[in-house]
């Protein structure tokens, strides 16, 4: 196949400053499908195979080209990926299962859109749930809360999401079919950003992708009614170049969404900022004297319902993060070559 003449990548949010060899092209990673990947030039689209490398059984997967990374291509047919550029962010998640493993989503966006249906599947407490997952990740989390059209009282869940999240957090309700989002989020659609959306299946991701698009690309589905669950529709994370010059990263609905054990819970930097006041820097909160925490619940400056999300959030973090630990000690404990190879 010829390859496309070389282009600048600025307009996919290249960083300034890249050093690349002479010879190699530069693309961004728009899909990786079991069978390769499609890279994007900044101007259009081409299949292309990883380096060899890149399948070693013993890699990390955390190291391979991911969907949002900027990567360095050798020409051929197919052409392949020689190499990773250094990310500017990584979203990671735990894998589904038990497998107890990290799963880099995508890589060097620079805000994530936590999209929740204002119907049957409406619940605040998976919002935290995601929110843990961006925090510390270097990425700005957003919440859209779909389906407004659909509700009533969509401007009360709003602001009372947003003073729940304790104003850290941008909250928008908001119809994904209506034209008016571009105007809405422009903030956050400056040429040369990233977004992805995130949320459970059903929730609009691919359907406000397409109004920011300007036409149906990705596909979508009815939500089924008993419950506003949505059918998976979307199964591989794309990216896609917006009109107006950001990329936006549609993906498929998580099924589940584990702690990766990892996380830095910054929706609660003031329950953590309380803690620090306690007497005793092991304070454990329950009835230990001198604890700002307990103090603060019972003059009713913290909630006690945060109290208890943020309690079950810590507790969860702690779980998973020993979960990971035994994983990873047991993995090391095998000798190389019977490792089995690790999940994509
Ligand atoms: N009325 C209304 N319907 C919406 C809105 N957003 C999404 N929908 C509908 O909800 C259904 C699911 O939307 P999708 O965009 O396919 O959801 P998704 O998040 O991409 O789902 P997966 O790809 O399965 O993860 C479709 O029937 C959409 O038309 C909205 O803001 N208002
Ligand atoms: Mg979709
Ligand atoms: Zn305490």
């Amino acid at each position: 196949m010829t390859m496309p003449p070389r282009h600048p990548l600025a307009a996919l949010g290249l960083p300034v400053g890249l050093v690349v060899a002479n010879n190699r092209l530069l693309a961004r990673v728009a899909v990786q499908h079991r069978a390769g990947y499609v890279l994007h030039d900044g101007r259009c689209t081409y299949k292309a195979q990883p380096a060899p490398e890149f399948l070693c059984h013993g890699l990390d997967p955390l190291q391979r080209p991911l969907v949002g990374d900027f990567v360095e291509v050798e020409a051929g047919s197919p052409p392949h990926i020689v190499r990773v550029l250094p990310r500017r962010t990584l979203l990671v998640r735990a894998a589904a299962g038990e497998t107890y493993a990290r799963q880099a989503m995508v890589a060097n966006v620079d805000s994530a859109l936590v999209l929740m249906g204002m119907d049957g599947d409406y619940n605040p407490r998976r919002v935290r749930r995601y929110l843990a997952l961006i925090e510390g990740s270097g990425v700005q989390p957003l919440v859209i809360l779909t389906k407004a059209d659909q509700v009533s009282d969509a401007e009360q869940r709003r602001k009372a999401l947003s003073e729940a999240l304790a104003g850290e957090v941008p909250v928008y309700a908001i119809n994904t079919k209506d034209p008016a989002v571009g105007q809405i989020l422009a903030q956050w659609l400056l040429p040369g950003q990233t977004l992805v959306l995130v949320g459970s299946s059903g929730a609009g991701k691919s359907t406000l992708t397409n109004t920011l698009l300007g036409s149906l690309q990705q596909s979508t589905g009815e939500v089924r009614a008993r419950d506003s669950r949505g059918r998976h529709i979307t199964t591989a994370r794309a990216l896609l170049a917006l009109p107006g010059g950001a990329c936006l990263i549609d993906t498929p609905g998580m099924r589940e969404l584990k702690l990766t054990g990892a996380e830095n819970l910054a929706q609660f930097g003031d329950i953590e900022a309380l803690a620090a006041h306690c007497r005793f820097a092991d304070c454990r909160h329950v009835s230990e004297p001198g604890c700002a925490v307990q103090a603060a619940l019972c003059n009713g400056k913290l909630d006690t319902t945060r109290w208890r999300d943020y309690r079950k959030l810590t507790l969860e973090r702690e779980q998973q993060a020993a979960q990971f630990e035994k994983t990873l000690r047991r993995k090391n404990r095998k000798p190389a070559g019977r490792r089995r190879r690790d999940r994509q």
